[in-house]
């Protein structure tokens, strides 16, 4: 236990080094589960759909099978927490917003600026169109080698976080990662998001340490 701690503190410390714990995070061994409200259970995929709509030329449906075919992408990233835990080297698998789009199935108008995820129960994250079109932002149906559990968002997530040395991209707190994700709004106008709704700040950098809408 001691140990443990001593460990992970001298991780910190090296991490801290390296620049990858932004300021007033604390390394996180474990993968804690965050959410508002309860965790959907999927008896089968059968009627599951992830829609795509908004300024885009025409929307799209797609079922499990169709998105489960689509090439998929491995991702190494460091997720840091609005409440304050950051957990590096995190291992995820799932299909890039740039895959949809090389594949012909997402053809978005010039009129598209920020992107809506929408997941169960009405959930929703807005992030800006260019920020979930980099490469640390992943439509995730794996961590670690398996499928999502239903707590970390069975059976597709938003997910983004920092890529080590790649400070040229935009990365904000998990939360704008939405779990059990449903759909893709595009739209040309910014709309706050449930978090982002409750106080949470609009762009979330962690770099600046965007929490909250006073910040
Ligand atoms: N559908 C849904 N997704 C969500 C949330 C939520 O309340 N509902 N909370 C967000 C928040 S606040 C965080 S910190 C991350 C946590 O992801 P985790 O439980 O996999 O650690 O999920 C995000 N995605
Ligand atoms: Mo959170």
């Amino acid at each position: 236990m001691l140990e443990n701690i001593f460990h992970r503190k001298q991780e910190e410390k090296r991490l801290y080094g390296e620049g990858r714990i932004p300021p007033g995070q604390a390394l996180s061994e474990r993968f804690p589960v965050l959410h508002y409200g309860p965790v959907p259970r999927y008896n089968s995929l059968d009627t599951w759909t992830l829609r795509l709509w908004g300024e885009v030329e025409t929307p799209l449906s797609l079922t499990w099978e169709q998105f489960s075919q689509l090439p998929r992408t491995r991702l190494t990233m460091d997720i840091h927490c609005v409440t304050a835990w950051s957990k590096v080297d995190t291992i995820w698998e799932g299909v890039s917003l740039r895959t949809l789009i090389d594949q012909g199935l997402l053809k978005l108008l010039p009129t598209a600026r920020y992107v809506i995820e929408h997941a169960e129960y009405g959930f929703t994250a807005n992030l800006p169109l260019k920020v979930v079109l980099q490469e640390n932002f992943l439509l995730a149906t794996h961590y670690d080698g398996q499928p999502l559990s239903p707590e970390h968002g069975y059976p597709l997530r938003g997910v983004i976080g920092a890529i080590p040395g790649r400070s040229d991209l935009m990365t904000p707190y998990l939360w704008k990662g939405a779990k059990w994700l449903r759909g893709l709004e595009f739209t040309a106008e910014d709309r706050p998001g449930f978090w982002e709704q409750a106080g949470y700040h609009n762009e979330a950098d962690i770099w600046k340490e965007e929490r909250y809408a006073t910040d």
